[in-house]
């Protein structure tokens, strides 16, 4: 079934280059480009952003990382788009993460893992208008 999700290309990530890489990774699987924006999150943007995780331990790591430069933010389109790119970006756990998936073959970090991708379609929903209105 046709639907859409988002990915973040995390600073980490386009602080090494790997824009490019990563982009080319969901364009070569068969998923269409239809929103792409680089940005800097702001804070409150990004409390926001991850607020289903604010009670976790780790909240203000995740918030001071994705501020802490550029991100590459996009929306993509194609069958199964939110299941699939959850495969294609591997486990969290950079250092765990299958190799052939973009956290198994880019990176060995947990805060700095490359790349978020929306686990749902309300999460897509919620984190598109984060990021794009
Ligand atoms: P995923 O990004 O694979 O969906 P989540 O939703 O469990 O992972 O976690 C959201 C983000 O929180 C992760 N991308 C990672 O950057 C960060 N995170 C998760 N677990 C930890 C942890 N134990 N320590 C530090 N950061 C974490």
């Amino acid at each position: 079934m046709t639907e859409q999700t988002l990915f973040i290309v995390k600073p980490d990530a386009v602080a090494r280059h790997l824009v490019g890489q990563i982009i080319a990774r969901f364009e070569t699987k068969g998923f269409k480009l239809i929103k792409l924006k680089m940005f800097t999150f702001t804070k409150s943007q990004a409390q926001e952003f991850y607020s289903v995780h604010s009670s976790k331990p780790f909240f203000g790591e995740l918030v001071d990382f994705i501020t802490s430069g550029p991100v590459v933010v996009a929306i993509i389109e194609g069958n199964n788009a939110v299941a699939t790119t959850r495969i294609l970006v591997g486990a969290t756990k950079s250092y765990e993460a299958a190799p052939g998936s973009i956290r198994g073959d880019f990176g060995l970090g947990i805060s700095d893992n490359i790349i978020h991708a929306s686990d749902s379609k309300d999460n897509f929903e919620k984190e598109a208008k984060v990021v794009f209105e």
